[in-house]
């Protein structure tokens, strides 16, 4: 028997590791080889409309698949539209295989693409027949290892066809780090009368969920979360008090803590202000990253189930009660609330909730929007919410919520995003259409890159830079095969939403709302 060509061998790869699906734009080059064979193997192409998109879609799809997300691009251009999707999934740990054509035979469309994704990748390289069998599955495991991330490669057209041949694998390993001071994060956690515990974006995958609620058990305190650890303890649960980014308010709401325990949390998940408060920090991280935390008085380092269990066996008395946990969730949620006669991000995203049939999963855009939305949608378990945090990027929400209903069919995926958000990716509810996605993208609509203005009018200067001509979405949608509304002030927003849900495939809701209630809820939030 003949050995597989490279492409068949990447497409056994990930086989291998359970991948599905694979996304991208092909260029003439390595893609359309790999495409053949994935093909073969039942594994599905998706044709995005960007490869920023795309790149998006694969990183969300190794979130909540647990595989590794594939995107293909060609060499050049479509290389570096990957950036974004590169860049969320290194700083907010999904693993993820970024092939990338190349290099180039000559000068037209050549820069040093592993030099490129230096920076927004854990690994970069080139995948050449020798020692293909060694350097596919370590790629691909190297992604799921602690912190989970994309690794890069190059793969040329003339490659891909070749044969494998033996050959030692190309990706040096390094020893995962350990660190522990366990006991001093154990006598922390005695002494304290208020500890507060802050799951973050590591806690998702696994058995860490559960280990976060044995945690809290143990020390009986209210579990806060990160955008990305929202569903780690399920929102409804009585521990749960909230959403945690960092916001002055926030630590207002705590200011009585006496002990933050942080597991799984990873800086980049704060937004950049200094830390308001004085209580240490015990912090449980999977992987040996930076510690920006503030004041960090013990960590522990390792796998995060083990480390919580050691760290549960401690004798520990909070002072907290469960009247106590549920009234500073209510003085979290109030301190976000607003208030309107006509539609707000904080309405319709009640609407989407009341309207939703079942379960359902949320993504969430970046922008002024945010707040509400990720105030009011609840998740029950991780990744019932996804939201780009770490990069904070906008033109996620709708790559995100196709890649979700391409892997979970069943739970319909309600996109929730700016109107400027929807701008950058717009041309992907086409890619929704083309695979009759159940995705139901509600457009926020207020003609404005609202978080920006509000900054604008701050400062005090012109408005400038942050407008947009009205734009009717659902005239947009519509062309493009999606069932589509648009919802002005005074019209029924929850019917729209209730319609929405009814279709048997993609449908947009665009919602004329009324932005001028962000600025104090903003102001009041961030301080
Ligand atoms: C790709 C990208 N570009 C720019 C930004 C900076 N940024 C953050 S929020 C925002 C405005 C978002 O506008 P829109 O999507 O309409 O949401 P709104 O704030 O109006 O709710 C901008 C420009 C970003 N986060 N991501
Ligand atoms: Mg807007």
């Amino acid at each position: 028997m003949s050995e597989p060509t490279l492409a068949q061998a990447l497409a056994k790869g990930f086989q291998r590791h359970d991948i599905k699906r694979i996304f991208g734009v092909p260029g003439g080059g390595s893609a359309l080889g790999i495409i053949d064979a994935t093909r073969e193997l039942g594994i599905d192409f998706i044709l995005a409309r960007s490869e920023m998109s795309a790149s998006v879609m694969a990183a969300v799809t190794g979130e909540i698949s647990g595989a590794p997300g594939v995107v293909l691009a060609c060499l050049g251009p479509g290389a570096s539209s990957l950036a974004t999707g590169t860049a969320y999934a290194s700083l907010e740990q999904a693993p993820m295989l970024v092939l990338t054509d190349g290099p180039a035979a000559s000068l037209h469309q050549r820069y040093d693409q592993n030099a490129l994704f230096a920076p927004i990748t854990k690994h970069q390289g080139r995948l050449i027949p020798e020692g293909a069998a060694d350097t596919i599955e370590d790629v691909l495991s190297l992604a799921k290892e602690a912190p989970l991330g994309p690794v890069q490669m190059n793969i040329n057209a003339a490659g891909s066809v070749t044969p494998v041949s033996p050959g030692a694998g190309q990706v040096a390993r390094q020893a995962p780090v350990t660190a522990t001071s366990a006991d001093e994060a154990r006598k922390l956690m005695g002494a304290a009368r208020r500890p507060v515990l802050l799951v973050g974006l590591e806690a998702r995958y696994g058995d860490a969920p559960a280990a976060a609620l044995r945690l809290a058990e143990a020390l009986n305190c209210p579990v806060l979360s990160t955008y990305k650890g929202k569903g780690v303890v399920p929102d409804r649960h009585a521990r749960m008090a909230g959403m945690f980014t960092g916001a002055v308010s926030e630590f207002k709401a705590i200011a009585d803590a006496d002990l933050f325990v942080s597991f799984g949390v990873d800086p980049v998940e704060f937004i950049a202000s200094p830390w308001h408060h004085d209580a240490p920090i015990v912090e449980i991280r999977a992987a040996d990253a930076p510690h920006l935390l503030t004041k960090t008085a013990a960590r522990v380092v390792g796998p995060l189930v083990p480390s919580a269990d050691a760290l549960c066996r401690g004798d520990f008395a909070s002072d907290w009660t469960p009247d106590m946990i549920a009234a500073l969730r209510a003085d979290l949620r109030a301190r976000v609330e607003v208030k309107s006669n006509t539609h707000t991000a904080q309405s319709v995203t009640e609407a989407i909730v009341a309207a939703a049939p079942g379960r359902i999963r949320a993504s969430v855009d970046a922008g002024a929007h945010m707040v509400s939305a990720m105030a009011v949608l609840e998740a029950d378990h991780p990744f019932g919410v996804l939201k780009s945090n770490g990069l904070s990027t906008m033109g996620y929400a709708v790559p995100a919520a196709i890649a979700s209903a391409l892997n979970d069919p069943d739970i319909p995926a309600v996109a929730v995003t700016g109107d400027g958000g929807l701008m950058m990716c717009m041309a992907e509810l086409s890619t929704a259409a083309a695979h009759g996605c159940k995705v139901i993208t509600v457009v926020l609509n207020d003609e404005a890159l609202s978080l920006i203005d509000i900054k604008q009018q701050w400062q005090s200067l012109e408005t400038a830079g942050v407008k947009f001509p009205p734009t009717d979405f659902a005239q947009v949608a519509k062309a493009m095969g999606v069932a589509a509304w648009r919802v002005g002030p005074s019209d029924d927003l929850g019917a729209a939403m209730r319609a929405a849900f009814a279709v048997d495939g993609p449908a947009l809701v665009d919602v004329v709302i009324d932005a001028s209630v962000y600025s104090a809820q903003v102001a009041a939030l961030r301080g």
